[in-house]
């Protein structure tokens, strides 16, 4: 909640059994005339509290004024929202559900706003109950879908359908309780499954704790469906600020965590396990050969952990964190400064960075070149306290790697072992047959050869572990590789921009200051699909070019025709919206045509300015590019109308999501656009299609549910936290999934962006088997036609796109030649698609 007051006040209008009286009678229709009025004047403040004092004096009229009461509602709340007035509008929400406590709609909507806010555990739970209360409601199911990846993420399904990984924890759980350890702590336990483990070994006492509320509630759930509420304590916290005896009555001989990420203290284990040894844990077992008894001495699994790293080469690392070209859509890329991901591999690192993102290394596109032999990095004992707080102040340790292959530097990869004890090991690496992903510290795209030492340097600051490759030692030299590489050794090689960042720095005499734009990896590799530039590139000189001549024919006319509206019309400037979200070049692109007048949506001043910068180094000048968000209150009304007489030329739409999905009110957007047009105007994209195709994977199954009817590790789970499941996966790299292709790809549905009246909402779609199997998925992509000839697809190589797939709630089984038929639903911008064998009505999805 946002804040405590904004929770429901119930009692506070008592309730009266009401008589016939003639003055409360003339008050309520007085007030529901006003609240009418008000309503139509648009002045839904004042309509919103007419209809409540209505509403209150007079119950017997909410079903009548029900549809504008919530009309009123929403309006009031958008119009609160916009200046800020959070608590007023959460107020409101509260006042109207206390009318209509089982609204649904009401409740999604309030859902939405604390979505927005940022209240993902609260907005879940308004879209569950709107749900339970009408299921088929699809505004609250596809609102539900999009938090539950949030609220359970989908790793969760991965660890518990790992049998090896369970099967382990439990082994090393049982051999620890059995040998004496017989209170318990799981910190971050999830879904309270190794909490369980260490009851089912025999554990006097068990506690768990966990700090998201919805795990939280899950493994309650979970223990309680188990017949173990009794016997399991769970916490909703965080370790950190776990007590004994407050929280705990005396401190435990076992602590059991799997609090690591692929990047192994991303999740704060150094943290909790110094605060657990101090606080939570009995004293560490002293000495090897000190007679062991357990139950009065503290341990911990995992005992520890092994870190290894390798340099790589990946054009798929490098394409979302460095500029790898020189040229987009046909400007030059020589002045646009130091690009950089969110994903720093500087020497000094910046604390608003991570230092890492998460990657499969065996389902990179394109694959990878390991360039060193994998090196230890970190050894770290858990049960051993004084080193775990030596970390963070341990000296930078330096790592001299002989590089065996030749290949461009990008990234080093990282991964661990997790030693659960003295025996049994869980590892992360890239060979293994593992769920997990490795940690991927991306670096400055250097070409190695073999004979070279590469020097790494491992730290651990604020948590994290860092890594980072400082310099080459080669024939005796020492190249460092910070950001101004000498460019003779660099595959990546941008070094007009080096010259004029070099330029920069000495007109303002800052060489010390650190100037960059960051961008979001997807916008980086947005940025080096070249394709996608010049095709927009294209398609708008090919529009430009037809208006023209349309331009040149009115003009004839108007010579004839001295009428000064009409001449007014003949003005030769285009202009060019670009509604992208993010960074896009889009706007410059446009600008850099002749005519053309553009208004880019890009909002970050960094951002800004390097368009500017580009703007100026391909000679555009720079009233051709606006930034239209710097200078509009009236956003509306900026849309509108580009100036007096004209009407846009051309509205760029940014119509599909990285993720793989389209754009959230995509359509209601494209209509918009559609109206703000010139004749003869587009929208770009004109039309999306999508494709899709019945494919067996048991990859993605994996990934969206606990599978299978046996019970995890003997426990009942699977059916709690599949409540969390949902049917389209995102970020999907169809490439490189595991799967067998079941038949041809085929056209799903067509979007019309410029006549989307035209759009159904419901399609079948008749496919063949192309050989038998088990139809687990249907991935799908789009083809975004930028006018009718023009198209790029989203399946292409160098796509920043990722794409999403269906999964089926049943895998439905088919012979090679039978016939599929799937039933493609369009609602807002959610697809679904179910599907059926042709010629047997009983086999449903
Ligand atoms: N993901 C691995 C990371 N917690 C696992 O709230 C591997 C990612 C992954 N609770 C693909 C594959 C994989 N006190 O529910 C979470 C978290 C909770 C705590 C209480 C604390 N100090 C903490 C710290 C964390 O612990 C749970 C598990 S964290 C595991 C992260 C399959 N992508």
């Amino acid at each position: 909640m946002p804040n405590a007051s904004a929770k429901p006040k119930h009692g506070r209008r008592t309730r009266r059994r009401h008589r016939p009286d003639p003055a409360r009678n003339e008050l309520v229709s007085s007030s529901l005339e006003s609240a009418q009025q008000c309503l139509f004047s648009q002045d839904y403040g004042t309509a919103f509290v007419h209809y409540l004092l209505v509403l209150n004096l007079a119950p017997v009229l909410k079903d009548f004024a029900k549809e504008s009461f919530r009309f009123t509602l929403f309006k009031w709340a958008e119009e609160l929202d916009s200046v800020g007035r959070i608590q007023d509008l959460f107020d409101c929400y509260e006042q109207a559900l206390e009318l209509y406590p089982a609204d649904e709609v009401i409740l999604n909507s309030m859902g939405e706003h604390l979505f927005r806010m940022g209240f993902r555990d609260e907005a879940a739970g308004h879209f569950h109950k709107a749900l339970k209360l009408r299921p088929d409601f699809p505004e609250a199911r596809e609102n539900f879908y999009r938090v539950a990846n949030w609220l359970v993420e989908r790793w969760h399904f991965l660890m518990l359908n790992d049998h090896g990984r369970n099967r382990k924890y439990q082994q090393a759980i049982q051999k620890a309780v059995q040998n004496g350890c017989n209170t318990v702590l799981d910190i971050g336990t999830g879904t309270g499954i190794l909490g369980m483990c260490a009851k089912k070994a025999g554990a006097a006492e068990v506690y768990a704790c966990e700090l998201s509320k919805t795990m939280y509630e899950l493994a309650c759930e979970v223990v309680t469906a188990n017949g173990m509420d009794g016997s399991i304590k769970i916490l909703h916290m965080k370790s950190l600020d776990m007590e004994v005896p407050k929280d705990i009555p005396q401190r435990v001989s076992l602590v059991v965590t799997e609090t690591v990420d692929a990047g192994l203290f991303g999740e704060g284990i150094i943290e909790s396990l110094i605060h657990a040894w101090h606080h939570l844990l009995l004293p560490p077992q002293r000495g090897e050969n000190e007679f062991r008894d357990h139950s009065a001495t503290g341990r911990v699994i995992p005992a520890g952990a092994t870190v290894f790293s390798m340099a790589v080469e990946c054009l798929e690392i490098r394409r979302h964190h460095r500029l790898c070209v020189t040229e987009v859509g046909g400007l030059s890329m020589a002045a646009a400064g130091e690009l950089q991901s969110p994903v720093s591999c500087s020497s000094e690192p910046d604390d608003s960075m991570e230092p890492y993102t998460t990657e499969r290394l065996s389902r990179l596109p394109g694959g990878y070149k390991p360039l060193t032999e994998p090196f230890t990095a970190l050894n770290i004992d858990f049960n051993n306290v004084q080193e775990l707080e030596g970390l963070s102040s341990r000296e930078v340790q330096e790592i001299r790697l002989p590089v065996t292959q030749e290949g461009v530097l990008d990234a080093l990869a990282v991964w661990f072992q997790l030693h659960l004890d003295e025996e049994s090991s869980l590892s992360t690496g890239p060979q293994e047959d593992t769920c997990w992903e490795q940690a991927i510290y991306p670096e400055h795209s250097f070409v190695l050869k073999p004979g070279d030492e590469l020097i790494v340097e491992v730290s651990c600051r604020d948590a994290y572990l860092r890594l980072c490759s400082v310099a080459v030692l080669r024939d005796g030299h020492k190249i460092p590789l910070d950001k101004h590489v000498d460019s003779q050794y660099s595959r990546n090689p941008n070094p007009e921009a080096e010259l004029c960042s070099a330029l920069a720095c000495l007109q303002t005499d800052q060489s010390q200051t650190k100037d960059f734009c960051v961008l979001e990896c997807s916008e980086m590799a947005l940025l080096n699909n070249q394709e996608y530039h010049l095709s927009f590139c294209i398609a708008l000189a090919k529009l430009i070019s037809q208006l023209k001549v349309k331009y040149q024919n009115l003009e004839q006319e108007c010579a004839f025709q001295p009428d000064p509206t009409v001449s007014a019309n003949c003005s030769s400037m285009f202009y060019v919206l670009d509604v992208s979200e993010g960074f896009s070049l889009l706007s410059l692109i446009a600008a850099s045509q002749g005519h053309v007048k553009a208004f880019s949506s890009v909002e970050k001043t960094k951002q800004q300015e390097v368009l500017k910068r580009l703007a100026r180094s391909n000679n555009i000048s720079e009233q051709r590019l606006e930034f239209w968000l710097n200078h509009t209150e009236d956003e509306q009304g900026m849309l509108q109308r580009p100036s007096r007489e004209k009407l846009w030329s051309a509205i760029i739409l940014d119509c599909v999501e990285t993720c793989g999905l389209i754009r959230q009110k995509l359509m209601e957007k494209a209509s918009l656009a559609r109206c703000l047009l010139e004749e003869g105007g587009h929208i770009f994209p004109a039309k999306i299609m999508v494709y899709g195709m019945l494919v067996e994977s048991d990859t993605l199954l994996l990934e969206s549910a606990v599978q299978g009817q046996e019970p995890t590790l003997g426990f009942n789970i699977a059916p709690f936290i599949n409540q969390f499941t949902v049917p389209v996966h995102v970020f999907l790299d169809f490439s490189t999934l595991e799967c067998r292709h079941l038949s041809e790809s085929v056209e799903l549905f067509v979007l019309d962006l410029m006549d989307t009246n035209a759009n159904y909402i419901h399609r079948e779609v008749k496919l063949q088997a192309t050989s038998a199997g088990r139809i687990t998925a249907i991935p799908f992509w789009y083809h975004i036609y930028l006018d009718q000839e023009i198209s790029v697809s989203t399946l292409n190589q160098n796509s920043h796109w990722k794409q999403a797939a269906v999964v089926l709630q049943q895998p439905l089984e088919v012979r090679a030649g039978e016939w599929v038929r799937l039933a493609v639903k369009l609602h807002k911008s959610t697809i679904s698609i179910s599907a059926h064998i042709e010629n047997a009505p009983g086999q449903m999805e």
